[in-house]
């Protein structure tokens, strides 16, 4: 028998883990002290139909941090080197979250509801404590807490067709990253253009309990003909578009310029936040960096260190089998020393070609 796991207030249940028991959910993995779907058919049947239809997933998972009062803004810009200044109400920024030294500590995405209320959307790590913490010690007058709101994303090619006959042709128009409040059944909610997928689509964010199953049956009841069905953030589908995962791919131990996501920070901005001073230090000190790996077989290596001779290693933080494009995919962390003057590694007798994230369609294709 396969071991299971067991339920509890610390591994939390959502709003919708009964429907995906009921369809056949067959790995979960935990993910904010919370179930998340890993597999349904298999990763291989998800990933095509996940390109080529639509589907709905129970992100639940993605809490929300709530930063409510006179000083959310501040806290919001003291968590994160992302200018936020600029940031309009209901509009949506991908912001890692870094710690004094610069190491990154999640990367969410930081949602402005309104002028004093702001929303981050996290990646797995405890960010409340942290965001609490920082409050009290710089006394300041904000909120910190996570509420009761549980994103639904609807992702794949037919998923603006889908949304648009729950929720009104009006998401049509939603730009990428930003969002409205729309009502279903009288109660309004957040819906944004985002989700952890390049196939687009949009996250609802469920913000009364009692709404969310009749939400769930109100999409699939729509989307029969577009042959709607669940799914989850989807391995191959993810890598191929270089998407990161937090604590995965990367953790308190590396940097954003380490990761790839030096765009995603404002080194010149007047702002107040915590890691900016490390971080702009560390511009110029960078000694390593997350890339992609593109090997036309599997190594036969279980391990997750490389070795690249003169004493150097990479580690593979992330890797799967595309079948797309019949490669193994994998992210790795390379020193400089070893990609200053190599292209290629060689890991469980395997050749890999080393390239730039996200993996661009030539290499993929090469
Ligand atoms: N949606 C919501 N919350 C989340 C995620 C999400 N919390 C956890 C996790 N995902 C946070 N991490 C990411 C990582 C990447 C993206 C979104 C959230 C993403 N990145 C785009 C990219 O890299 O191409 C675009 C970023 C940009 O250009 O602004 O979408 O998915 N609610």
């Amino acid at each position: 028998m396969r071991p299971t796991i067991i339920p509890s207030r610390r591994v939390r249940r959502t709003h919708w883990t009964e429907q995906n028991t009921a369809a056949g959910v067959k790995t979960y993995t935990v993910y904010n002290h919370m179930l998340l779907p890993a597999e349904f058919e298999s990763i291989e049947a998800d990933y095509w139909h996940l390109c080529e239809h639509v589907q709905v997933w129970d992100v639940a998972c993605e809490r929300q941090v709530q930063l409510k009062g006179r000083d959310a803004a501040r806290l919001a810009q003291l968590m994160t080197p992302r200018d936020l200044s600029t940031a309009k109400p209901l509009q949506g920024k991908y912001a890692p979250t870094c710690n004094a030294q610069g190491g990154i500590l999640n990367d969410p995405i930081a949602i402005k509801v309104e002028e004093d209320l702001w929303w981050f959307s996290i990646a797995d790590s405890d960010i409340k404590l942290w965001a609490a913490g920082l409050a009290q010690g710089y006394g300041l007058d904000v909120d910190v807490s996570e509420p009761d709101i549980s994103p639904l994303a609807v992702q794949g090619p037919k998923a603006d067709e889908l949304v648009a006959r729950v929720f009104g042709s009006e998401v049509c128009d939603i730009r990428f990253f930003w969002g409205k409040m729309l009502p279903f059944q009288g109660s309004d909610m957040y819906v944004a253009r985002s989700g952890w997928s390049k196939q687009g689509g949009f996250e609802i964010y469920v913000n009364d309990a009692k709404l969310a199953v009749p939400l769930w049956e109100a999409l699939f009841a729509a989307g029969k003909d577009l042959n709607v069905r669940i799914g989850c953030p989807n391995q191959i589908e993810r890598m191929e578009g270089g998407l990161l995962s937090y604590g995965s791919d990367m953790d308190d131990q590396d940097t954003p310029f380490e990761c790839g996501l030096g765009s995603y920070l404002d080194l010149n901005a007047d702002v107040e936040s915590l890691s900016l001073p490390a971080l702009r230090a560390h511009a110029t000190q960078q000694t390593r960096q997350l890339q992609g790996v593109l090997f036309a077989s599997s190594p036969t290596s279980d391990s997750t260190w490389i070795e690249l001779g003169d004493g150097l290693q990479g580690e593979i933080r992330s890797q799967v089998w595309s079948p797309r494009y019949q490669k193994h995919l994998a992210f790795v962390m390379l020193p400089f020393a070893y990609t200053h003057r190599h292209s290629t590694l060689e890991h469980g007798g395997v050749q890999g070609q080393i390239t730039p994230l996200p993996f661009s369609q030539e290499a993929l294709q090469a």
